[in-house]
């Protein structure tokens, strides 16, 4: 049993499409809640963060929107997060990616704190891998993971107590990612499972080795779950869609296999637009997925020895 800490995180400034900030929403109607409650789980809501907006900070990209009001999103969420970790497992209900800049800051400080490593799965059909620097879009929903990683330019933002290592990192499902993104991650070690990997290798095996890697090092473990991770057939409610996305059994095979190894601490639900759906479809996807993360099975099988 997990004490799960749901954390409403409405961030829309980290990309120009309206709509995320319905995310929290979508997912307490679709009945987060009650399929964690389901599952044996006990379930602390506390409702949604709304940070009074920074003020005046400013970067040298002039692409870059919202700097101000993403830096205070990214101070309160890590601020909450950080306190919740103490508690349980959080689940951040976004709002766009935008939100993993504070996620992932406290999920790095927690980690800092106990001593442990900090390791993290990113299912996302994106690197989100950009600086303040190298965005041409200036959404700040292409870079959280280039600022945990320790890229330069994030100087506004909360500071890591360290940069989370970049093989800590593993990337499941990239089939997006810009020239200046794919130049950096060439520098780095992070494990990216592009699309072509898992079509050749499947999800088990690459997943497998990520895991054995966080048991090995008595890691903690963070999984940031963008909606565009999946195909677009079966989650179109998500701003930057992207063909080719993990289907609906690979989607529940990867929160399958993280359950049954026990290593998740803390979870990221990203970049779902309810505007962008019908009857609610996407959100339900997710929860149903959530349910699978939190040890849903089909058959009572017993958990299977990792
Ligand atoms: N790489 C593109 C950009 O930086 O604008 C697209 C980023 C999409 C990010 C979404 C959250 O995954
Ligand atoms: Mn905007
Ligand atoms: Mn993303
Ligand atoms: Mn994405």
């Amino acid at each position: 049993m997990t004490h799960c800490i749901l954390i409403g995180t409405p961030v829309d400034e980290g990309q120009r499409r309206a709509g995320c900030l319905m995310g929290p929403a979508a997912y307490r109607v679709a009945g987060l809640a009650s399929t964690l409650a389901e599952l044996g789980h006990s379930v602390e809501d506390r409702g949604d963060l709304s940070p009074a907006p920074g003020r005046g900070q400013t970067c040298a990209n002039p692409a870059v929107h919202h700097l101000p009001e993403t830096i205070a999103w990214a101070e309160a969420i890590r601020a909450a997060g950080i306190s919740a970790m103490e508690q349980g497992m959080p689940i951040f209900l976004g709002g766009d990616h935008a939100l993993a800049l504070g996620s992932l800051a406290a999920a790095a400080a927690h980690a800092h704190a106990l001593g442990r490593p900090q390791f993290v799965l990113w299912l996302d059909a994106h690197s989100d891998f950009h600086t303040v620097q190298t965005t041409q879009s200036g959404n700040l929903h292409g870079t959280p993971l280039a600022y945990a990683a320790g890229r330069p330019g994030f100087d506004p933002f909360p500071p890591f107590p360290a940069p989370i290592p970049a093989r800590n990192i593993c990337m499941f499902g990239i089939r997006s990612v810009d020239g200046a993104e794919l130049a950096a991650l060439r520098e780095t070690d992070i494990v990216v499972n592009d699309m072509r990997v898992l079509d050749e290798r499947g999800v088990v095996a690459p997943l497998r080795e990520f895991l054995d890697r966080v048991r090995a090092q008595d890691g903690l473990l963070h999984v940031s779950l963008d909606v565009d991770f999946l195909d677009p057939s079966i989650a179109p409610a998500v701003g930057t869609t992207v063909p080719g996305g993990a289907t609906f059994r690979e989607a529940h095979l990867v929160c399958e296999l993280l359950h049954d190894s026990g290593l998740m601490t803390s979870l990221d639900l990203v970049e779902l637009n309810p505007f962008l759906d019908e009857r609610g479809r996407t959100a339900r996807l997710m929860v149903d997925l959530v349910g699978s993360l939190m040890g849903r099975k089909v058959f009572d099988r017993p958990t299977r020895s990792f």
